[in-house]
């Protein structure tokens, strides 16, 4: 999708801090970090949100989840990580690109919250 923000990190059009990728996902630091270690992880792939998954997405989606501890671990998350997915209006989500937040040492993070 063209205006989409973070399809722009993927194709390389905007600077981020990545610290992880390959052909299925892409994992940068997030701009404005709610915790020490505050990651995004993303499908390559645009995909607005939970609610636009079928069971044809097993596969990636899967994929995905797997990675998160592996590259949590990798970026020095060695005693654990919190995992946020906000889904539309109500979950406060303002991409409209699936992200899962990678929040590490969350004790004194600000989160909505949590
Ligand atoms: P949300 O779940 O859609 O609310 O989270 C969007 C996140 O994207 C939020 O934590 C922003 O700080 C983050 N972000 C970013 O890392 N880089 C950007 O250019 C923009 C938002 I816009």
């Amino acid at each position: 999708m063209t205006d989409c923000l973070f399809c722009k990190i993927v194709a390389g059009d905007i600077p981020a801090d990545i610290v992880y990728r390959d052909d299925i996902m892409t994992v940068f630091r997030d701009i404005n970090p709610r915790a020490r270690v505050h990651l995004l992880a993303i499908p390559n792939h645009h995909v607005e949100s939970l609610d636009e998954l079928t069971a044809e997405d097993a596969s990636w989606v899967g994929h995905i989840t797997r990675m998160l501890p592996i590259v949590a671990r990798e970026s020095g998350l060695t005693q654990g990580f919190r995992t946020v997915v906000n889904t539309g209006v109500g979950g406060g989500q303002e991409v409209y690109h699936l992200h899962y937040h990678i929040l590490g040492d969350v004790r004194d993070a600000d989160w909505r919250g949590f």
